[in-house]
Protein backbone atom coordinates (compact mmCIF):
# COMPACT_ATOMS: atom_id res chain seq x y z
CA UNK A 1 0.00 0.00 0.00
CA UNK A 2 1.16 3.16 -1.06
CA UNK A 3 1.72 6.39 1.04
CA UNK A 4 -0.85 7.79 -0.98
CA UNK A 5 -3.41 5.58 0.03
CA UNK A 6 -3.16 5.65 3.66
CA UNK A 7 -3.95 8.88 3.79
CA UNK A 8 -6.86 10.21 4.35
CA UNK A 9 -8.14 12.92 1.40
CA UNK A 10 -7.35 16.43 2.72
CA UNK A 11 -10.02 18.58 4.49
CA UNK A 12 -11.54 21.95 4.32
CA UNK A 13 -9.50 22.87 7.12
CA UNK A 14 -6.10 25.35 6.39
CA UNK A 15 -3.75 27.18 7.77
CA UNK A 16 -0.79 28.97 7.55
CA UNK A 17 1.96 26.82 7.28
CA UNK A 18 6.19 27.84 7.18
CA UNK A 19 8.05 25.49 5.26
CA UNK A 20 5.39 25.44 2.07
CA UNK A 21 8.66 25.01 0.03
CA UNK A 22 10.87 22.88 1.54
CA UNK A 23 9.19 19.10 0.10
CA UNK A 24 11.53 17.11 1.89
CA UNK A 25 10.67 18.77 5.11
CA UNK A 26 6.72 17.54 4.43
CA UNK A 27 7.83 14.32 3.37
CA UNK A 28 9.29 13.66 6.71
CA UNK A 29 7.17 15.28 8.71
CA UNK A 30 4.25 13.25 6.63
CA UNK A 31 6.17 10.07 7.31
CA UNK A 32 6.80 10.83 11.17
CA UNK A 33 3.20 11.70 11.78
CA UNK A 34 2.07 8.30 9.75
CA UNK A 35 4.26 6.82 11.47
CA UNK A 36 2.97 8.31 15.20
CA UNK A 37 -0.25 8.28 14.75
CA UNK A 38 -2.67 6.34 12.24
CA UNK A 39 -5.71 7.59 11.42
CA UNK A 40 -4.78 11.35 12.32
CA UNK A 41 -3.30 12.90 9.95
CA UNK A 42 -3.77 16.54 9.89
CA UNK A 43 -5.41 18.29 6.90
CA UNK A 44 -1.98 18.94 5.03
CA UNK A 45 -0.85 14.95 5.53
CA UNK A 46 -1.24 14.91 1.54
CA UNK A 47 1.16 17.80 1.31
CA UNK A 48 3.67 16.46 -1.17
CA UNK A 49 6.47 17.34 -3.17
CA UNK A 50 4.71 16.62 -6.22
CA UNK A 51 5.39 13.63 -7.28
CA UNK A 52 2.79 10.98 -7.87
CA UNK A 53 1.95 7.89 -9.44
CA UNK A 54 -1.23 7.69 -11.80
CA UNK A 55 -3.01 4.99 -12.53
CA UNK A 56 -0.85 4.51 -15.95
CA UNK A 57 1.84 4.02 -13.96
CA UNK A 58 2.95 7.78 -15.21
CA UNK A 59 4.85 9.66 -13.15
CA UNK A 60 4.20 13.46 -12.85
CA UNK A 61 6.18 15.77 -11.33
CA UNK A 62 4.69 19.07 -10.59
CA UNK A 63 6.42 22.44 -9.59
CA UNK A 64 4.21 25.74 -9.03
CA UNK A 65 6.00 28.67 -9.24
CA UNK A 66 5.58 32.98 -9.24
CA UNK A 67 2.29 32.65 -7.93
CA UNK A 68 0.78 35.65 -6.68
CA UNK A 69 -2.61 37.16 -5.26
CA UNK A 70 -4.22 40.31 -7.06
CA UNK A 71 -5.18 42.45 -4.08
CA UNK A 72 -8.65 42.94 -4.32
CA UNK A 73 -10.26 46.21 -5.06
CA UNK A 74 -11.06 47.64 -1.47
CA UNK A 75 -14.43 46.64 -0.44
CA UNK A 76 -14.56 43.68 -2.91
CA UNK A 77 -14.30 40.43 -2.33
CA UNK A 78 -13.66 38.76 -5.43
CA UNK A 79 -9.88 38.91 -7.30
CA UNK A 80 -7.80 36.56 -9.14
CA UNK A 81 -4.44 34.26 -8.55
CA UNK A 82 -2.13 34.09 -11.22
CA UNK A 83 0.63 30.93 -11.48
CA UNK A 84 2.72 28.74 -13.21
CA UNK A 85 3.03 25.28 -13.53
CA UNK A 86 5.74 22.75 -14.67
CA UNK A 87 4.99 19.31 -15.59
CA UNK A 88 8.61 18.11 -15.71
CA UNK A 89 7.47 14.27 -15.31
CA UNK A 90 6.01 11.77 -18.25
CA UNK A 91 3.00 11.91 -17.69
CA UNK A 92 0.23 14.47 -18.12
CA UNK A 93 -1.52 16.16 -14.98
CA UNK A 94 -4.72 18.21 -15.13
CA UNK A 95 -5.23 20.42 -12.03
CA UNK A 96 -8.58 19.79 -10.43
CA UNK A 97 -9.14 22.35 -8.06
CA UNK A 98 -7.49 25.13 -5.91
CA UNK A 99 -8.71 26.26 -1.92
CA UNK A 100 -7.20 28.56 1.05
CA UNK A 101 -8.95 29.46 3.99
CA UNK A 102 -8.90 33.12 3.65
CA UNK A 103 -11.39 32.49 0.24
CA UNK A 104 -14.51 30.73 0.22
CA UNK A 105 -14.16 29.13 -2.50
CA UNK A 106 -11.92 29.25 -5.85
CA UNK A 107 -12.77 28.39 -9.21
CA UNK A 108 -10.07 28.03 -12.46
CA UNK A 109 -11.20 30.47 -15.30
CA UNK A 110 -9.66 30.79 -18.83
CA UNK A 111 -11.28 34.06 -21.04
CA UNK A 112 -12.77 33.89 -24.31
CA UNK A 113 -13.34 36.20 -27.30
CA UNK A 114 -16.81 36.73 -28.36
CA UNK A 115 -17.67 39.26 -30.96
CA UNK A 116 -14.92 41.40 -29.14
CA UNK A 117 -16.16 40.98 -26.16
CA UNK A 118 -13.67 39.07 -23.61
CA UNK A 119 -15.72 37.03 -21.00
CA UNK A 120 -14.28 34.83 -18.51
CA UNK A 121 -15.48 30.83 -17.99
CA UNK A 122 -15.14 28.61 -15.62
CA UNK A 123 -13.58 25.53 -16.65
CA UNK A 124 -13.61 22.20 -14.50
CA UNK A 125 -9.89 21.00 -14.73
CA UNK A 126 -6.46 22.47 -16.47
CA UNK A 127 -4.19 20.07 -17.87
CA UNK A 128 -0.55 20.13 -17.73
CA UNK A 129 0.95 17.75 -20.81
CA UNK A 130 4.37 15.62 -19.58
CA UNK A 131 7.49 18.17 -20.02
CA UNK A 132 5.26 21.09 -20.13
CA UNK A 133 4.58 24.56 -18.46
CA UNK A 134 1.09 26.20 -18.37
CA UNK A 135 1.10 29.72 -17.48
CA UNK A 136 -2.22 31.48 -15.76
CA UNK A 137 -1.92 35.25 -16.19
CA UNK A 138 -3.67 38.53 -16.84
CA UNK A 139 -5.66 37.63 -19.97
CA UNK A 140 -6.13 34.61 -19.97
CA UNK A 141 -6.26 31.53 -17.21
CA UNK A 142 -6.33 31.84 -14.40
CA UNK A 143 -8.05 31.27 -10.79
CA UNK A 144 -10.91 33.11 -9.15
CA UNK A 145 -11.46 34.03 -6.28
CA UNK A 146 -14.69 34.51 -4.53
CA UNK A 147 -15.56 35.64 -0.82
CA UNK A 148 -12.23 37.02 0.19
CA UNK A 149 -11.72 36.89 3.52
CA UNK A 150 -11.38 40.66 4.77
CA UNK A 151 -8.84 41.75 5.75
CA UNK A 152 -6.76 39.16 3.35
CA UNK A 153 -4.59 37.54 6.44
CA UNK A 154 -1.48 38.85 4.11
CA UNK A 155 -0.17 42.86 3.57
CA UNK A 156 0.81 43.62 -0.10
CA UNK A 157 4.06 41.65 -0.77
CA UNK A 158 3.70 39.19 1.65
CA UNK A 159 2.64 35.46 1.15
CA UNK A 160 -0.68 33.83 1.69
CA UNK A 161 -1.15 29.65 1.79
CA UNK A 162 -2.58 28.12 -1.43
CA UNK A 163 -3.52 24.51 -2.26
CA UNK A 164 -3.91 23.62 -5.69
CA UNK A 165 -4.97 19.32 -6.45
CA UNK A 166 -4.16 17.28 -8.90
CA UNK A 167 -5.44 14.05 -10.93
CA UNK A 168 -2.14 12.71 -9.86
CA UNK A 169 0.05 14.96 -8.21
CA UNK A 170 -2.55 15.00 -5.45
CA UNK A 171 -2.97 18.26 -3.26
CA UNK A 172 0.18 20.21 -3.03
CA UNK A 173 0.73 23.69 -0.57
CA UNK A 174 2.12 26.49 -2.10
CA UNK A 175 2.24 30.41 -1.42
CA UNK A 176 1.16 33.36 -3.37
CA UNK A 177 2.47 36.35 -2.81
CA UNK A 178 -0.15 39.61 -2.19
CA UNK A 179 0.44 42.01 -5.02
CA UNK A 180 -1.55 45.35 -5.52
CA UNK A 181 -1.40 45.02 -9.50
CA UNK A 182 -3.46 48.59 -10.32
CA UNK A 183 0.46 50.05 -9.99
CU1 LIG B 1 -12.34 34.78 -13.64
Amino acid sequence: MSRRDLIRPLSTRSQPVPFVRCGFYWLRLVSLVLGAALGTVSAYGQTETGSGTGNTGSVSTMEISDAIVRAPIPGRSISAAFLTLKNSGSGQDRLLSAKADWADHIEIHTHTHANGVMKMRQIDGLDVPAGQTVTLQPGGLHLMLFGLQQPLPAVIGKELPLTLCFVHSGCLLTTATLVDMRQ
